[in-house]
């Protein structure tokens, strides 16, 4: 732990700002240096699902079929609690001036370019790349409780999550995201029809008491009595406050993931896999992939920002911790910190899709052993996420394993 301490101390007061910085050296902070996962042979599947059109059970593995976001359609959501609850303070004039009205014509223009130019890199790669379809996103709809509209499907990351073969569906936890999944349907009705799981979680009514009236944005408790914006009382998670190391998968509680939520993917996934639920420092947590961030086998990605501590059993891998965002940002970040520059797509153990203007970080993966393939992708910011976020892999070679 003081190592850690030691090195972000270093890391955040000299090192990423100077030009002149050997990468080579940035911090590795090795805890074990030999460590071979553990093949597991207990399931017929792990032994690689050849014929399977959907099998994943990591960030790593050789990608071989991704979904891709769009942002046809994409439109600003009403102010509301669960929105300002992970939105920055300085984005309550764009969410006042376009609230339930289509995102900025430019702006979507210009995001639809760089998912256009992720595809065309990922199909560069010999990667089979899939698009949903846009649903009619500003049309008004309402249940039983209340009246919305809907978002985009920009974020498959958000929505689904697989793992084995298994493709499991978020319930999601805003009203705006509540039918957010049809856009992926014909997809994923194909995947079923090719023998995947489906999983669908049961949606939280999303009700007025779902939400805590004394969620305060301004002063959120951290730690022992931790409280977010939506209350335990239903099942509530987003896919992407889940990462996978293959049997070990994490996940951390937020402003859309619950502990009835975690639960219910626990018990989903049996006792195959450990479920660790993992706490940081970030004051407003939705998502875990701009937190931390599983590379490779034995080494993690990690935002030092909201990281000092790193959890059990991770805390066995090499960290990796990452430079200093570059700033500023042309564009306004709407929906997210700026730590959206680690949101990066491994292709395999060794490439990672990466923003091309963070060179500290690009400098910093190659110091590491990673191959970068930088791609402009800061257009694509406003809606609230990365290349991560933009994706989902739905097939990589390789098998279930235990990395711990
Ligand atoms: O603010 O760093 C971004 C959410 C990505 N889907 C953040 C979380």
């Amino acid at each position: 732990m003081l190592s850690i301490l030691l090195l972000y101390i270093i890391h955040t007061t000299d090192a990423y700002s100077a030009s002149s910085v050997d990468y080579r050296h940035m911090p590795i902070l090795k805890k074990k240096t030999s460590r071979k996962a553990r093949v597991d042979s207990t399931r017929k599947k792990t032994a690689l699902a050849d014929n399977s059109t959907v099998w994943s059970c990591n960030e790593w593995d050789p990608l071989e079929e991704v979904v891709v976001g769009i942002v046809d359609g994409a439109t600003v959501p009403e102010w509301s609690p669960e929105v300002e609850a992970t939105t920055p303070t300085h984005a309550q004039e764009f969410f006042k001036k376009y609230g339930g009205k289509s995102f900025p014509k430019k702006m979507v223009e210009q995001a639809a370019r760089a998912l256009d130019n992720l595809v065309k890199t990922l199909t560069e790669l010999g990667i089979t790349v899939r698009r949903p379809r846009p649903l009619n996103f500003s049309k008004k709809y309402e249940t039983p409780w209340w009246k919305s509209r809907g978002l985009y499907a920009a974020m498959p990351r958000d929505v689904y999550m697989v793992v084995g073969d298994t493709i499991i569906e978020a319930p999601m936890a805003w009203r705006t995201r509540y039918y957010e999944s049809f856009a992926y349907r014909e997809l994923i009705n194909e995947y079923f029809a090719a023998g995947a799981h489906w999983l669908v979680a049961p949606k939280p009514s999303m009700a007025g008491d779902f939400y805590n009236t004394w969620y305060d944005i301004h002063t959120p408790i951290l730690y022992d009595e931790k409280q977010f914006v939506i209350r335990n009382s239903e099942i509530a998670f987003d896919a992407a406050d889940f990462t996978r190391c293959g049997r070990d998968i994490f996940v951390q509680k937020s402003n859309v993931t619950n502990t009835m939520g975690i639960e219910w993917v626990r018990r989903h996934l049996g006792s195959e896999y450990n479920v660790h639920v993992v706490e940081f420092g970030d004051m407003h947590p939705m998502h875990i992939d701009t937190t931390i961030v599983p590379l490779a086998p034995g080494k993690l990605l990690i935002n030092p920002t909201w990281v000092k501590d790193i959890p059990a059993p991770l805390n066995s891998w090499d960290i990796l911790v990452a430079p200093e965002p570059v700033k500023p940002f042309d564009l306004g970040l709407y929906f997210s910190s700026d730590w959206l520059t680690i949101n990066v797509l491994s292709i395999d153990e060794k490439r990672v899709i990466v923003e091309e203007q963070e060179a500290p970080l690009i400098k910093a993966l190659k110091g590491w052993g990673f191959e970068p393939i930088p791609i402009p992708f800061r257009d694509f910011y406003p809606f609230g996420g990365s290349i991560h976020c933009a994706t989902l892999d739905v097939r990589r070679r390789g098998t279930l394993q235990s990395y711990f």
